[in-house]
């Protein structure tokens, strides 16, 4: 048993950042599938704060005609930042109820900010299928939620777009996994970044666990502390439907049951975004059930509650 925590559930129904509605009835979906119930039956403390609103920013536009939603986009992140930051205050883990990932570009700035304050080097577990390294020029869909990871790591052409970045991530404290749709432009940026991407090719050879204890050794070298953001396309579409960016071949029940058991043990998590669930395109609840019962994993849920012997 890890020791009991204060859970802050945190509600961004940001859904403009994706192709299609949906989204916003995610922080719902969450909680009508048992959040916090399981994580209060695993011993935690758990305060819903409800959902937040996009702070009401000037009407911007940027030369890249696809973009779309951009000012309510930049409010977001604007209001995520300040909600990340006040959650982590106190010892608390903040968990996001997404929202499509666009909410990520507004909780990583939030996090990183109380991390440095409170002297810890953060980490980023970026589970997903895409990579989400767009700029604004690159981004051909338009779709914001494909852009958060090169904002939030401080690459050039935000200013004046999005809100200042107080604290940037370290793009060397990212580790991607479930990797499998990159587009060219962020192909090419990916390549000229320390960011470590671990594509579902790597997961066939070698596995998520060994894969995964690289990078949780790198987080016990700088005593580091993990914010975990879980894109629901990470999972394969089979046990997953519930996203409006499938693409087939993604992680597996147990591989993404493993990887939160790992996490659970690591004891360094401090922070989670819960992003892209579009409850509309669901089956009975299946996928919002699934990301309940990872998060329950990763705070705590074990089968038997002490080491198997012959490991
Ligand atoms: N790279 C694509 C785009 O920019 C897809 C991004 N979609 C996601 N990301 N679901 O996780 O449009
Ligand atoms: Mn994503
Ligand atoms: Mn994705
Ligand atoms: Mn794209």
């Amino acid at each position: 048993m890890t020791g009991s925590r204060s859970c802050v559930l945190v509600g961004a129904p940001v859904q403009i950042g994706a192709g299609q509605p949906g989204c916003l009835m995610g922080p719902d979906a969450f909680r009508t599938a048992g959040l916090g119930r399981a994580l209060e039956s695993l011993g935690h403390g758990v305060e819903d704060l409800g959902n937040c609103a996009p702070a009401p920013l000037p009407e911007r536009s940027h030369p890249n005609k696809a973009i779309k939603n951009l000012t309510e986009t930049a409010g977001w992140v604007q209001s995520l930042t300040e909600a990340a930051y006040a959650a982590k205050q106190g010892g608390r883990t903040p968990i996001f109820l997404g929202g499509d990932h666009a909410l990520a570009a507004g909780t990583l700035p939030g996090i990183a900010k109380a991390a440095k304050e409170d002297g810890r080097e953060l980490f980023v577990l970026w589970l997903d299928a895409h990579s989400d390294y767009h700029d604004l020029d690159s981004t051909e869909s338009g779709n914001l939620h494909g852009v958060p990871v090169a904002y939030f790591t401080g690459r050039k052409g935000f200013d004046g777009y999005f809100p200042e970045l107080d604290v940037p991530v370290k793009p060397e404290n990212i580790t991607m996994m479930g990797i499998r749709s990159v587009d060219p432009a962020e192909h090419r940026e990916l390549l000229n970044q320390p960011i470590e991407v671990v594509d579902m090719r790597a997961i066939d050879e070698k596995g998520v666990s060994a894969l995964l204890a690289d990078f949780l050794k790198r987080v016990e070298d700088a005593d580091g502390v993990i914010h975990v953001s879980l894109d629901v396309d990470f999972l394969d579409p089979e046990i997953a439907p519930a996203v409006g960016t499938t693409v087939p071949g993604g992680a597996t029940f147990r591989e993404a049951h493993l990887i939160m058991e790992k996490l659970c043990d690591s004891g360094r998590v401090g922070s989670l975004d819960l992003v892209e669930l579009n409850p509309f395109l669901d089956e009975r609840g299946k996928t919002a059930r699934l990301m309940v019962d990872l998060t329950a994993s990763l705070f705590g849920r074990k089968v038997m509650d002490r080491p198997t012997r012959s490991y």
